[in-house]
């Protein structure tokens, strides 16, 4: 099983601690291939990487090649809507996490997308209940 994980980064990195708490869970399903997405030292401005045009293609490709995707919604981030939507049109299985008690409103496009598992959550134990039921059935 190969888990393509998404979670913002240039749109802010206040969730990166819980991003890779996730990641690590997911770990127990399959390959993430996107284990940098949790990486506490990758900051939102950070521009000394590759070229926005690398990054784009490199993920793309891994898209391609994930099973399903999993994400992270609750930071609002183009990139998430971006990889989200790319999923759906390819036929991947979508699950999105999202925590309502944290102030943000949920795009419409997201919450009204009926391709998508959208589940809301409080505790860490409610993610890792959505995400075994997601990718076991
Ligand atoms: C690093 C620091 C600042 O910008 C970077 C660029 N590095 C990235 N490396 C890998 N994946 C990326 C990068 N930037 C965006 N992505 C992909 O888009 C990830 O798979 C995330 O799920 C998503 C985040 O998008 P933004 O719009 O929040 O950056």
């Amino acid at each position: 099983m190969k888990i393509y994980f998404a979670g913002s980064i240039r749109g802010g990195r206040e969730d990166a601690e819980l991003y890779c708490q996730i990641i690590e869970y997911l770990k127990s399903f399959g390959e993430v291939l996107t284990e940098h997405v949790g990486d506490k030292t990758l900051s939102a401005l950070g521009d000394d990487g590759p070229t926005d045009r690398f990054i784009h293609d490199r993920d793309l490709e891994w898209l391609q090649a994930a099973d399903v995707l999993v994400a992270e919604v609750t930071t609002v981030s183009m990139g998430v809507g971006y990889e989200i939507g790319r999923a759906v049109e390819a036929g991947k299985p979508v699950l999105c996490l999202f925590r309502p008690d944290m102030g943000k409103n949920l795009s419409a496009m997201i919450a009204g997308c009926p391709e998508i598992k959208l589940v809301r959550y409080d505790t860490f134990e409610e993610a890792q209940m959505a995400i075994s039921a997601f990718i076991e059935g």
